[in-house]
C-alpha cells in the first residue's frame, strides 16, 4: 500500500519548475568543490516530528492527518516504518534518526519496552536492506515518561541513572545493529528548575561518570560510531546543563570526554542561547568538534525552541560557510529537527516542508562555495589582522613578546590608527552573493 499517493519520486527540474513536488535547487548529482551536494549536504529525516509527531501543542489536540492515524501501539509503530520507507525513499534523503520512543512503544515494564524496541529494529534493519537510506544517529528518549521528571544520569534519585544506563545500553546496540554513524546525547531533561533543591555538581559528576559508561559500552560491543552532545540553554528544564557549545566543550575538557564526543548543532538551540547559528558552528569548528547539524529554525518573536524548517537563505549560507570551511560534516548530517506547522496537517506538506528545507541549504551551499572561491570575507579578515604578521604583532603571535617589551613599544608609539571594520559593506557583499548566484 502507498501511503503518500499525490507524490512520486521528488526529483531536481531546476528553478524554472512549476512542479510543487520537485527540488528546484538541490540537484544531488550537482558538484561543489568536488563532492556532490548529496555527499556534502548529507540530508536526514527526523523521525519524531515527520512520523511520530501528531502536530499538538499545549493549547490543542493533534492536527495531522495521517494515513495510519486509526492504529495504535506495535500497529501504529509497523506503519509508521513502512510509510518512513516509502517517504524517504520518494524524497530521495540518505539519512534518517530517531529517538527509541519514536520507533517503538513504551509501556511500564522497561522489559517489554525493550522487545518492542527490538521488535521493530528488527523490521527497520529489514527494510534497510533494500533501500539506500542509512542511519545518521539514534538517541535515547529519557524525557517523556513522568519518570524523568528530575532528570535521567543527573536525576537524584540512583535508581532512574540505572533505568537510563539500561535505556542507552539498548540505544548502543540498536546503533550497531543498524549501522548507525553516530549516537546522540541531547540533555532531555539534565538540568535544574532550582538551585535550592539541587547539588549541582554532583549531578555534573554524575552525568560525566554516565558518559564513560556509554563509551565503554560502545567500545565493548565494537560500536565505534561519533558520539555527539547536543547543546540546548533550557527547554524542558530553567537551566539545561549543555547550555551551548562553549559551556559544553569546558564539561567535556574537565571530565576528559573531548575526545569522545563532538558536538550536534540545532540552530534553533543556539538562538536561544542568544547566540545565532553559525557562532555556534564557529565555536565547533575552531576546536575541531563540528560533528553533526540539527537543521531548523527558530522565529525571532517565539522564546521557545519552534523547530521550523528551515527557508532563511542568509542562514543556510553562514552555516554552509562552516561546514564547508570545515571540510564537512565526517560522519555527521544536515538532520531536519523540524516540524509542518500546526495548520500544515496534511501529508504533502511533510514533502514541501522537506523540499523547502533541503533547497535552502543547496542555496545555502552555492553561495557559501562562491563566497570562499573568491575569497570575499577571507581577503577581508586576512588583511584586517595583518598586523600580525610582522614586527610587533608577530613576535605576540610567535611568543617572543613579555609585558616588559610590549610596554616599551607602547611608549615609543606616536599614533595608533584603526581601521574600519567595514559591517555593513560586507553585508551587502553577502546580499549580492545572494542574488547573482541564481541570476539568469
Ligand atoms: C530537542 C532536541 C531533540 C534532540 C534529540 O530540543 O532538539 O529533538 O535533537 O533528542
Ligand atoms: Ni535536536
Ligand atoms: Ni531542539
Amino acid at each position: 500500500m502507498s501511503y503518500f499517493k499525490n507524490v512520486n519520486h521528488v526529483k531536481f527540474e531546476g528553478a524554472n519548475s512549476t512542479n510543487p513536488f520537485a527540488f528546484k535547487y538541490y540537484n544531488p548529482e550537482e558538484k561543489i568543490n568536488g563532492q556532490t551536494m548529496e555527499e556534502l549536504l548529507r540530508f536526514g529525516v527526523s523521525y519524531w516530528h515527520t512520523f511520530t509527531g501528531e502536530g499538538n501543542d499545549p493549547f490543542g489536540a493533534g492536527t495531522a492527518v495521517r494515513p495510519y492515524n486509526h492504529l495504535s501501539g506495535i500497529d501504529l509503530a509497523k506503519a509508521r516504518v513502512e510509510a518512513s520507507f516509502e517517504f524517504f525513499e520518494k524524497l530521495g534523503v540518505p539519512y534518517f534518526c530517531f529517538h527509541d520512543l519514536d520507533i517503538a512503544p513504551e509501556t511500564d515494564s522497561l522489559k517489554e519496552t525493550l522487545n518492542n524496541i527490538d521488535e521493530i529494529v528488527a523490521m527497520i534493519k529489514d527494510y534497510m536492506k533494500t533501500s539506500k537510506v542509512k542511519l545518521l544517529w539514534n538517541t535515547a528518549n529519557m524525557f517523556t515518561h513522568p519518570r524523568w521528571v528530575h532528570g535521567a544520569a543527573t536525576a537524584p534519585n540512583a535508581d532512574i541513572f540505572a533505568y537510563a544506563a539500561a535505556k542507552v545500553k539498548k540505544g548502543l546496540e540498536v546503533g550497531k545493529e543498524l549501522g548507525s554513524e553516530n549516537y546522540v546525547f541531547w540533555g532531555g531533561r539534565e538540568g535544574y528548575d532550582t538551585l535550592l533543591n539541587t547539588n549541582m555538581g554532583l549531578e555534573l559528576d554524575n552525568l560525566a561518570r554516565f558518559f564513560h559508561m556509554a563509551k565503554d559500552y560502545a567500545k565493548e560491543i565494537g560500536f565505534d560510531a561519533q558520539f555527539l552532545i547536543e547543546p540546548k540553554p533550557q527547554e524542558p528544564t530553567k537551566h539545561q546543563y549543555d547550555f551551548d557549545v562553549a559551556t559544553g566543550l569546558a564539561f567535556l575538557q574537565k571530565y576528559d570526554l573531548q575526545d569522545t564526543f563532538k558536538f550536534n548543532i540545532e540552530a534553533n538551540h543556539a538562538t536561544l542561547a542568544g547566540h545565532t547559528f553559525e557562532h555556534e558552528l564557529r565555536t565547533a569548528r575552531i576546536n575541531g568538534m563540528l560533528g553533526s547539524v540539527d537543521a531548523n529554525q527558530g522565529d525571532t518573536l517565539l522564546g521557545w525552541d519552534t523547530d521550523e524548517f528551515p527557508t532563511d537563505l542568509h542562514s543556510t549560507t553562514l552555516a554552509m560557510y562552516e561546514i564547508i570551511k570545515n571540510n564537512g560534516l565526517g560522519t555527521g548530517g544536515l538532520n531536519f529537527d523540524a516540524k509542518v506547522r500546526r495548520g500544515s496537517f496534511d501529508t504533502d506538506d511533510l514533502f514541501h516542508a522537506h523540499i523547502a528545507g533541503m533547497d535552502a541549504f543547496a542555496i545555502g551551499a552555492k553561495v557559501a562555495q562562491r563566497l570562499i572561491d573568491d575569497k570575499v570575507l577571507d581577503n577581508f579578515v586576512e588583511e584586517r589582522y595583518s598586523s600580525y604578521t610582522s614586527g610587533i604583532g608577530l613576535d605576540i603571535v610567535e611568543g617572543k613578546a613579555d609585558f616588559h617589551k610590549l610596554e616599551k613599544y607602547a611608549l615609543e608609539l606616536t599614533e595608533i590608527k584603526n581601521t574600519s571594520g567595514r559591517q555593513e559593506q560586507l553585508k551587502g557583499i553577502l546580499n549580492k552573493y545572494l542574488l547573482e548566484t541564481f541570476a539568469k
